[in-house]
């Protein structure tokens, strides 16, 4: 139930984005702007007042949470959404030790059916066990492509139990 959820949210965010492209080609090409906003609605969001020269933001993933087990990515991405260019994610997860002896890590999964399922097997280590300590691990959104995070550990278990979230940056509109 939740992937057909998921499914179809993507379909409505790319089908419309895409035919709207098409049509702003035929129908508006003599204007130079391109609207990027692709519908979201950007009235909360905080980056709307921000000014065009300041930087780009570095976001905590799980904010207080931090990057660890039993807290739900999904949900604090929907509530932290959107993300945009150059953002950096921070993941802050212990080291392993004797007192942290089911450490985390971050992997990107190849495609959507991949992250649905936390099917490692086409994952990229971006980030290992070792590497969330200090002051994080940073990833910069410098794509405009879907990126879908997992935790990599316990053979997909920690991506089952809610350590997995998906980000599609944004082009800004100032
Ligand atoms: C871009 O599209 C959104 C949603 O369709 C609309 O609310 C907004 O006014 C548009 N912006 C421009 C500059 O056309
Ligand atoms: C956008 O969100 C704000 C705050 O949640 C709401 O007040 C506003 O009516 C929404 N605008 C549209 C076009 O949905
Ligand atoms: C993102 O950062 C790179 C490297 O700092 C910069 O060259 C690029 O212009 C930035 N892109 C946007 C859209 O801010
Ligand atoms: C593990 O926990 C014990 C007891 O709380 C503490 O004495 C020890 O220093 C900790 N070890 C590490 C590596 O943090
Ligand atoms: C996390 O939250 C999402 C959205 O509310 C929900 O669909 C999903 O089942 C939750 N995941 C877990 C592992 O509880
Ligand atoms: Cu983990």
């Amino acid at each position: 139930m939740a992937f057909k959820h998921k499914t179809s949210f993507l379909l409505l965010v790319w089908i419309p984005s895409v035919l709207a492209m098409g049509m702003s080609k035929s129908t508006d090409s003599h204007k130079s702007v391109q609207n990027w906003s692709f519908g979201f609605n950007y009235t909360n969001s905080p980056s709307r007042h921000r000014h065009p020269t300041q930087s780009s933001r570095r976001i905590i993933v799980g904010g207080t949470d931090n990057w660890r087990f039993g807290a739900n990515y999904t949900e604090w991405a929907r509530k932290t959404a959107p993300f945009f260019f150059n953002d950096t994610l921070v993941f802050k997860f212990d080291p392993p030790s004797e007192n942290n002896t089911h450490p985390h890590s971050v992997y990107l999964l190849p495609n959507l059916w991949s992250f649905l399922r936390c099917d490692l097997r086409w994952a990229k280590q971006v980030a290992k066990t070792t590497a969330g300590g200090g002051e994080g691990f940073e990833f910069v959104l410098n794509k405009w492509k879907p990126y879908y995070f997992a935790c990599g550990e316990s053979n997909g278990f920690h991506c089952q139990s809610g350590m997995k979230f998906f980000a599609m940056p944004m082009f800004r509109w100032y």
